[in-house]
């Protein structure tokens, strides 16, 4: 008697919260209705599963081989990839995420990479008053932790000038820190640096995006990168 479609989605409800169920069971009805036609200029399209079952609505992540599906403003579902149409999955390959709603406090020119938005400013400065600025601006003087935040503050440089970021190692000599405290795990440091020249504690990108160590009040530092992390 147990329609054997039902059962299936039952497996995939098994680690969700109620109201987690409740909306897989909406979808379960959504499931069921015919093909609607092609993806209108919301992102809104037909989503066909392997066994034939439609629903239609918008892709908003993809998470663990799970699509995340809006239905509506309040309901959306997860269905494993792999149980997709071809045509869905290839869809999905295609896929970028949605760029964030930019903060009214981060100016129109910074750039979203990985999380974060980020604005380069030139000019000759100290890193402590580097430190200040970027307050000042409702930010923080940046965290660089990937290739892609690397890539996109050394793009907006333009081989100009050398970049304060927020990270240091005053406190204890060789022990990297990030002004919120946590451990610089992924320095992109220049050959031969952190060199600790002399007493080097402030970390200065370079215009090709490698890093050096530098005093405070170094002359190379022409510059930081503002940081105002993603909601
Ligand atoms: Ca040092
Ligand atoms: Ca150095």
């Amino acid at each position: 008697m147990t329609p054997a479609k039902t059962t299936r989605l039952s497996t995939m409800n098994s680690t969700h919260s109620p109201i987690e169920a409740c909306l897989l069971a909406s979808a379960i009805l959504l499931l069921s209705l015919p093909a609607a036609s092609e993806e209108n200029d919301d992102g809104v399209r037909p989503w066909t599963r392997k066994d034939g079952k439609v629903a239609v609505g918008k892709l908003i992540a993809v998470e663990e081989e799970q699509a995340v599906i809006s239905l509506s403003e309040r309901q959306q579902f997860q269905v494993p990839v792999s149980e997709l149409s071809i045509d869905d999955q290839q869809y999905i390959k295609t896929w970028t995420p949605p760029l964030p709603v930019r903060p009214l406090h981060v100016p129109k020119e910074a750039r979203f990479a990985d999380g974060n938005w980020y604005l380069v400013v030139h000019g000759k400065i100290s890193w402590e008053e580097a430190k200040k600025q970027a307050r000042r601006k409702k930010g923080v003087l940046a965290r660089i932790t990937t290739q892609a935040q690397l890539e996109a503050v050394t793009s907006m440089n333009g081989e100009k000038s050398y970049l304060w970021l927020g990270a240091s190692d005053k406190k204890k000599e060789g022990e990297w820190r990030w002004l919120n405290g946590d451990p610089v795990t992924n320095p992109f440091w220049d050959r031969n640096e952190p060199s600790n020249g002399s007493g080097e504690d402030y970390v200065s990108m370079r215009p090709g995006g490698k890093w050096n160590d530098l005093t405070e009040n170094s002359r190379w530092g022409t510059g930081y990168v503002v940081m105002w992390e993603g909601e």
